[in-house]
């Protein structure tokens, strides 16, 4: 049985609705990060990397990496695309959010990892909002005329629903975001995910 290491409104809310919406039994085993759990020696032998999200394989053996993550999930779940060009496309989605989107949030929520200059923080910070804020305009970009950023519901929707509710929390203008702001409808109308919002806590 797969067991999915996750933590309250981080991106490892896409794992947790693809799991969530798999109808596949499956562990959740919730992480409180603010107390630091992904640091413990427990939870580094299992990943090395201290972060979230985690997924423990049928055999025991465990997986990082959301670009690792998803692809084997979508997989597995009938929620990747079968041919070639729309794996390539989906496998650059995920590059962008991952390399990005993500990158450039975390320059919002953890300044103090890029620089060792406390008079710097205010300014990454800032630095970050923008630059997180255009690249959720190019998301909204993305969705523009489609239901989903695949040809189907995939793996990649629920991770393009991570920031959106990451903008949401900065209090980023996301009613302006009229594409993307639609998508997050479509989503919030699926049961897995209200369960998963639900149990996570998580604002829309
Ligand atoms: N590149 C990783 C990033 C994972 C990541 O940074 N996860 C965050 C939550 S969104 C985390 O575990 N943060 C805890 C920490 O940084 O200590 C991925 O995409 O899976």
């Amino acid at each position: 049985m797969l067991a999915l290491y996750y933590g309250p409104g981080a991106c490892s809310m896409a794992s947790h609705i693809v799991l969530e919406e798999s109808g596949e039994k499956y562990e959740p085993k919730r992480m409180d990060l603010a107390k630091g759990e992904q640091r413990t020696d427990d939870y580094l032998k299992k990943n090395p990397l201290g972060r979230v999200p985690l997924l423990q394989l049928d055999d025991g053996s465990h997986l990082a990496e959301n670009t690792a993550i998803l692809p084997y999930l979508g997989k597995r779940f009938s929620l990747w695309p079968a041919d070639g060009i729309g794996e390539a496309k989906a496998l650059s989605t995920i590059g962008f959010f991952a390399a990005s989107v993500h990158p450039a949030h975390a320059h919002v929520g953890r300044p103090e990892r890029y620089t060792a200059d406390q008079s710097a923080l205010p300014g990454i910070k800032e630095m970050g909002l923008k630059t997180f804020h255009g690249y959720l305009k190019q998301i909204d970009g993305m969705l523009a005329g489609r239901e989903w950023l695949s040809d189907k519901y995939s793996v990649l929707d629920p991770y393009a629903l991570v920031f959106y509710t990451w903008g949401v929390r900065r209090e980023l203008p996301m009613a302006e975001m009229k594409n993307y702001t639609a998508f997050k409808d479509r989503m919030t109308k699926r049961p897995a995910v209200q369960r998963v919002l639900e149990d996570e806590k998580v604002k829309v």
